[in-house]
């Protein structure tokens, strides 16, 4: 039990803050939840429900507060400089993991309201919180969650964060450049830059994760039976294209491949996810540090994907097919794609892979849930142009 680690948990209500909130108080860590419930509001508004139900943070806690009376929920919004100051102030955390953020590319990009939104949401609640630390406890430890959709798509080699250039005989090591390919993966690209910025003018410690698409759901038996999964996204706007794939499996809906389905990116499954903020908490990088690392464990193109889901399915009965759809996204589906990932396993992480037992387990967790798929909200509807 590590009860005097002080944690705080930005963006405790999402698909990530949910298990980590549970693992973290398995662990005895001391805990403060803050979330505004910001992605429940769009996902209403925009009728976009999980899968599942999920309870409010404040009922969770009852269940939570049985294994660890060290946890409390503060409902605020971290663009909120005032609120988020004194908070901060008054819990002096020695960690903060920040998922504080509006997560859909889609949605930033339906409109200019939708992309402004995305833009202030994120690179705000990330400033307010370098602005708490810089002035109430610069000591404490950043963890950032990233995506690997700041680096885009180049046609060299992609390194963990930084890049060596030699250039007129001369030498530097830069941040790896960043090409977003939505408004989205530009919001995170400012926080990274906002974020080095502060590292390297007033030594603050910052891990910054890049992120692939997470898939899965990171259930236990104490989960399941106190009700404490995470919400599990399959519509067009907050689903991840493997999640996504699965229930339309399920459902009997051709899978949406978008364009040529040749667009690689690098995955990882969400109890990795897990497992690299753990490995992040307990490797600290250190005053005046920026630590990046490439958090996916494989690499796969969405053609691949959906050949994956359709032959592990195909050996428990369920037939899939796969259908090819106009992209509704600018980006290229026809590129290199080779991202080095080698920091986490260094540290110690050992990847789950996606073989037809992980699908299977995906797809066991939907069959419970199937009645409640909503049809209407899988094909996607927002086009980037
Ligand atoms: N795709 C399809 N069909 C679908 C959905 C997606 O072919 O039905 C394709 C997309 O065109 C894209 C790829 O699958 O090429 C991944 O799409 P995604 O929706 O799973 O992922 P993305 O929009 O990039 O964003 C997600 C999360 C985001 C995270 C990011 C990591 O929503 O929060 O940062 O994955 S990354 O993609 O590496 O930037």
């Amino acid at each position: 039990m590590d009860n005097k680690t002080k944690i705080m948990i930005l963006g405790a209500d999402g698909y990530l803050g949910v298990p980590l909130t549970v693992d973290l108080a398995q662990k005895g860590y001391n805990l403060t939840l803050v979330d505004s419930y910001v992605k429940r509001k769009l996902a209403s508004e925009f009728s976009r429900q999980p899968l599942n139900r999920i309870n409010k943070i404040e009922t969770r806690l009852k269940v939570l507060k049985k294994i660890n009376k060290n946890i409390i929920f503060k409902k605020i919004d971290c663009k909120d400089s005032i609120k988020f100051d004194n908070l901060f102030k008054k819990i002096k955390p020695d960690i903060v993991v920040h998922f504080a953020e509006i997560p859909s590319a889609p949605y930033s990009m339906l409109g200019s309201i939708h992309g402004w939104n995305t833009l202030n949401n994120n690179i705000k609640s990330t400033y307010n919180l370098i602005s708490a630390v810089k002035k109430h406890n610069s000591n404490c430890h950043i963890i950032k969650l990233g995506t690997m959709g700041e680096y885009g798509t180049p046609n060299i080699d992609i390194e963990e964060g930084w890049l060596n250039v030699k250039h007129n005989k001369r030498r530097e090591k830069f941040l790896y450049p960043r090409q977003g390919s939505s408004l989205y993966h530009m919001s995170k690209i400012m926080d990274t830059d906002l974020l080095w910025f502060n590292v390297r003018t007033y030594g603050l410690q910052v891990t910054d994760l890049m992120q692939g698409p997470v898939y899965g759901i990171y259930t236990s038996d104490f989960s399941r039976e106190h009700k404490l999964d995470t919400s599990f996204a399959y519509d067009d706007i907050f689903g991840t294209v493997l999640n996504r794939f699965i229930v339309q499996a399920i459902a009997g809906i051709p899978l949406t491949v978008y364009g040529s389905g040749s667009q690689i990116r690098g995955y990882i499954n969400l109890k990795d996810t897990l497992a690299c903020i753990n490995l992040a908490i307990q490797n600290p990088p250190g005053a005046g540090k920026l630590s990046i690392y490439n958090q996916f464990t494989e690499q796969f193109s969405v053609n691949e994907l959906s050949k994956l889901v359709m032959k592990a399915l195909k050996k428990i009965n369920i037939d899939v097919k796969i259908n090819h759809l106009k992209n509704p996204r600018v980006e290229s589906e026809k590129h290199y794609y080779n991202a080095d990932n080698k920091g986490m396993k260094k540290l110690g992480l050992k990847p789950t892979l996606l073989t037809d037992t992980t699908i299977h387990e995906i797809a066991e967790y939907v069959i419970k849930y199937q009645k409640r798929i909503n049809k209407k909200i899988i094909q996607p509807k927002i086009n980037w142009k």
